[in-house]
């Protein structure tokens, strides 16, 4: 495994490719997730004209205006995708809605009859859009430019699958894990298969690297992180590998914590997120040396700007730039974001 992950990249690959094959650039690449959305003032005039979310994000022409924004604006050495994790379940024949000011809604798959509910295989041409948009986003970025495309975890997806919605704790679907494993661990397989051909077709499309969000496995247990978390991601990144040879992957366990060692020890992604939470240092003695970390200046200190974002972002480069690394946010840019501290981050990194 080793060898692979240490096949270096030309040098005129765009820098987070570098540093997902092991290389550590200085300064390094800087995205972030959520960097698209509702903090930009040429967002929300967009998402007036397009109806619902949904129908943004099966809207190529709108779909890839969305994800050229933020580079337009700040940049940045990364564009990521317009689109959502819940695009799965949807392409699954699960009815979703995203509600304005409430999030997400599904119908929720809260037994195991429900699941005749879905289709077999995930229907790709319900998602041609998105592939479609993967392609012009590509065409119009400049080859020093990377184009992620990205899914949620097994685990995340299905706990909006069967919960309906998000929420705190995801209890919806953690007691369907104890009270019938057989059942969640068949909906955890469908999802494992339906997001690796969802992102072999991204990366099909053209998509540069792809990253699966975990953004809810933190909270679990460690028995129950590995069975539902670690483990299915570990398979999706081996199906991707065996469909797309020399993919690129970030995997974004959030919140993993002291459970990092051991995913990272079963999950051959190329580079690994860390949470605003994680102590730094013990984020990165848990992650083979040449394997690249992103992460993870708190949101919070986006927000607040000034000398606490400036810390915020030095406290990274510090502790995580002599290694492969990749400067992002430890969770999503949060609404109430002045669009000027973004500039005064990739300002900061540039100038290390
Ligand atoms: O305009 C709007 O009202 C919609 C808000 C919005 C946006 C901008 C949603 C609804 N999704 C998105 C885009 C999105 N979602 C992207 C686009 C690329 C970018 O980062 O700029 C990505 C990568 C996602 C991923 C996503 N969707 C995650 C994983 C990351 C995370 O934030 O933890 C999750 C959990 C979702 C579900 C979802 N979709 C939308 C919302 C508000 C949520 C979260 C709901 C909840 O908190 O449970």
């Amino acid at each position: 495994m080793a060898e692979r992950l240490r096949s270096k990249a030309s040098a005129d690959a765009p820098k987070l490719v570098r540093v997902l094959s092991g290389e550590a650039l200085w300064p390094p690449p800087v995205w972030l997730m959520r960097q698209a959305g509702r903090y930009l003032p040429e967002y929300r005039e967009l998402r007036e004209q397009a109806g619902g979310f949904l129908d943004l994000c099966y809207n190529p022409e709108l779909a890839t205006e969305v994800t050229l924004q933020p580079i337009r604006r700040f940049d940045l050495d990364a564009a990521i995708l317009f689109s959502d994790i819940l695009v799965v379940p949807h392409a699954l024949g699960q009815d979703v809605r995203f509600v304005q000011g409430e999030g997400p809604q599904l119908d929720p798959l809260s037994t195991r009859d429900s699941f005749s509910r879905l289709k077999d295989a995930i229907d790709l041409d319900m998602l041609a859009p998105v592939y479609e948009t993967v392609r012009r986003a590509r065409a119009e970025l400049a080859r020093s430019k990377a184009l992620i495309g990205f899914c949620g975890a097994p685990y995340t997806v299905a706990t909006y699958m069967v919960g309906g919605r998000g929420g705190e704790e995801q209890a919806p679907a953690r007691l369907m894990a104890y009270r019938d494993p057989d059942a969640f661990a068949d909906l955890i397989d469908r999802l494992v298969e339906a997001s690796a051909a969802h992102l072999v077709a991204q990366l099909k499309a053209g998509a540069d690297a792809v990253q699966i969000f975990d953004s809810w496995s933190g909270d679990l247990p460690s028995r129950e992180f590995s069975r539902w978390s670690t483990a299915p991601i570990a398979k999706l990144c081996e199906k991707v590998r065996a469909e797309a040879p020399g993919a690129k992957i970030i995997a974004f366990p959030r919140g993993a914590g002291a459970k990092l060692a051991d995913f990272a020890g079963a999950v051959p992604a190329d580079g690994f997120g860390i949470a605003t939470s994680e102590d730094l240092h013990a984020a990165r003695s848990a992650v083979y040396s040449c394997r690249a970390l992103q992460g993870a200046v708190d949101p919070i200190a986006l927000v607040a700007g000034g000398a606490a974002l400036d810390r915020a972002v030095d406290d990274v480069l510090e502790a995580l730039g002599r290694n492969p690394l990749i400067v992002n946010l430890g969770h999503g840019v949060r609404q109430e974001t002045p669009p000027e501290h973004v500039a005064r981050l990739v300002e900061r990194v540039r100038a290390a």
